[in-house]
């Protein structure tokens, strides 16, 4: 039998076969794996099946009414076909009970994203069984735009594009550059989920030791709170190409051995060495740019590049900062210190999985970094562009000499406050030490199905969103006077927003000390610090 071709830009650094152990091993991770219920149902994964068909026939008749709207014979109208993609967990394979659907329509060349919006709401609603559809939430102006909801339960996240065929084909493939031609760049961002997950797909040598090992990677990053684009870690697509780049190293390992190389790998890897799974393809077309640091300023500043293989290759990780590295690279060797003693028998692989401790002991002082709202609606769309502005805010704090490491947890805290007079409005927008002190002073926070309509009894809810951040002081750090960074922030970046209103948003950072946090970050069983006692004189 011949020899399989080489996946990966150099030759495997092993192609031993697993042993009795790895193998135990590895099934140790999955057991493990099931009981932290990463895994769903068949009967679970047999409904998104069902979903997934239908939103295919809703596709083929959604272009079919475009067509026919524009004149075309109800013949053609209906050979023109669509085809739906899936892209993210669900494509890759390693979805869990609560993920979303991420799924990408493709439409032939005269339906436009116009069309998407105009026509495929009403035809989720009328084509979906009754009651089926919810949470139904078009947001055309998105980066990407996309429509939300649910169906029967499962979120699904549903964007589009068209590529330049009168009829699309059942066995349509968007592998390769064919279906680029023409496309502008944002058309070109729709695409890409899927080709990216695809192509990384093949670049894999054992898709089943993939999943498993990357299953054990989401895992570990989400407990130690380094998963999340947004923040500044790496996100979903960026941790599966670390561990397929492992993958292609070790090409016939079990996954056990996968994870232990991953955390030895990564953790010496000489940064800012691009990981990549294949050479970066260059195309026939002149405005589409591919990632290049020897061309480009920008993309020569990026800290731990993982490049994507599809072309146009971009940088997934370019969102990592100083800090982040920092953090990254502590979690790395924790990870693999825990690895080596799970490999010889030491340790259990739920020692891997246990959550970090940011809030419970992590630092001394922290940010907070509140965005609110007089309404829910505009608090989405704040929340929304305040989150993507955070790391700015770091990158301010990375510059001040007191300050050696800036940790954002990587997600936001959603709270709602009632307020009984204007001047608990303000208060429970500008200040909101109330969090952790005294509920009265500036509005009470809402507990769940504790909810009133704004308007009754003179109440105003105030929405916010808090995002924390850690500060590690540099050695001999004496003033932390910040406040050149936070107004910066404040007023140059958030307030500066076209869609910022006054009358609707605020947006406040507050100083919080470790024992001033507020309850409500805290799980079951950790103890929140307490204030250090006074030195009696
Ligand atoms: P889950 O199992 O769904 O939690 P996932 O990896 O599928 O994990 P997402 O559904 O959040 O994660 O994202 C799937 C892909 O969608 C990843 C990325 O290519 C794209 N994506 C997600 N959020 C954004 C965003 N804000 N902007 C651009 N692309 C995004
Ligand atoms: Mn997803
Ligand atoms: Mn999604």
């Amino acid at each position: 039998m011949a020899a399989p071709a080489q996946l990966g830009m150099t030759p495997p650094l092993s192609t031993a076969l697993p042993t009795e152990s790895d193998i135990s091993a590895t099934n140790a991770l999955i057991e493990e794996l099931k009981r932290q219920n990463n895994y769903e149902s068949s009967a679970d994964s047999e409904k998104r099946t069902v979903v997934l068909q239908s939103l295919q026939r809703i596709t083929e008749e959604f272009v079919k009414q475009v067509l026919i709207a524009q004149g075309q014979p109800g013949k053609i109208a209906t050979a023109a076909g669509g085809k739906i993609f899936t892209y993210g967990s669900y494509r890759l394979g390693v979805y869990g009970p609560g993920s979303d659907i991420d799924t990408l329509v493709v439409a032939p060349k005269d339906v436009t994203l116009d069309h998407f919006f105009a026509y495929f709401p009403d035809l989720l609603m009328k084509m979906a069984p009754a009651g089926a559809i919810t949470e139904l939430t078009p947001v055309p102006d998105s980066f990407v735009p996309i429509i939300k909801f649910e169906y029967s339960g499962i979120s699904i996240d549903l964007i589009f594009c068209h590529v330049q065929l009168s009829q699309i084909p059942k066995d349509l493939s968007l592998l390769g550059m064919d279906m680029l031609r023409g496309l502008d760049e944002k058309e070109l961002r729709c695409l890409n989920g899927t080709r990216v997950t695809d192509e990384i797909l093949t670049l894999v040598p054992q898709k089943a030791v993939f999943r498993t090992a990357l299953r054990g990677i989401k895992l570990w990053a989400q407990r130690r709170a380094i998963y999340a684009n947004i923040m500044g870690f790496p996100g979903g697509v960026a941790w599966a190409m670390m561990v397929a780049r492992v993958c292609q190293l070790y090409p016939k390992a079990a996954g056990s051995t996968i994870l232990l190389k991953f955390f030895r790998i990564m953790e010496k890897w000489t940064w800012p060495t691009p990981v990549q799974l294949k050479k970066i393809e260059n195309g026939p077309f002149s405005n589409i740019r591919t990632w290049n640091p020897q061309l480009y300023h920008g993309d020569k500043n990026h800290l731990m590049p993982i490049i994507t293989p599809a072309y146009p290759s971009m940088c997934a990780t370019h969102n990592i900062t100083r800090s982040t590295r920092t953090i990254i690279q502590r979690e790395l060797q924790r990870g693999g210190d825990i690895m080596t003693n799970i490999m010889e028998g030491r340790t259990q692989w739920k020692e891997l999985f246990v959550k970090n401790t940011f809030f419970v002991n992590g630092y001394k002082y922290y940010l907070s970094i509140i965005a609110a709202s007089t309404t829910e609606e505009a608090q989405l769309i704040w929340s929304g562009f305040v989150e993507s502005k955070v790391r700015l805010l770091m990158g301010f704090l990375e510059d001040h000499g007191s300050i050696a490491i800036a940790h954002p947890f990587n997600k936001g805290f959603e709270r709602k406050h009632k307020c009984h007079s204007e001047e608990e409005v303000e208060k429970a927008k500008s200040c909101l030490h109330h969090q952790v002190k005294d509920a009265s002073t500036a509005g009470e926070s809402i507990q769940n199905g504790d909810e009133k309509p704004n308007g009754t009894e003179n109440r105003t809810t105030v929405y916010t969103s808090t995002w924390y951040i850690g500060l590690e002081l540099s050695e001999g750090a004496k003033s932390l006077d910040l406040s050149y960074q936070v107004d910066k922030f404040k007023h140059d970046i958030c307030m500066k927003w076209e869609k910022f209103d006054q009358d609707l948003n605020a947006i406040n950072i507050i100083h919080t000390k470790n024992c001033d946090l507020p309850v409500d970050v805290f799980c079951e069983g950790e103890v929140k610090p307490t204030r250090p006692q006074k030195k009696k004189k």
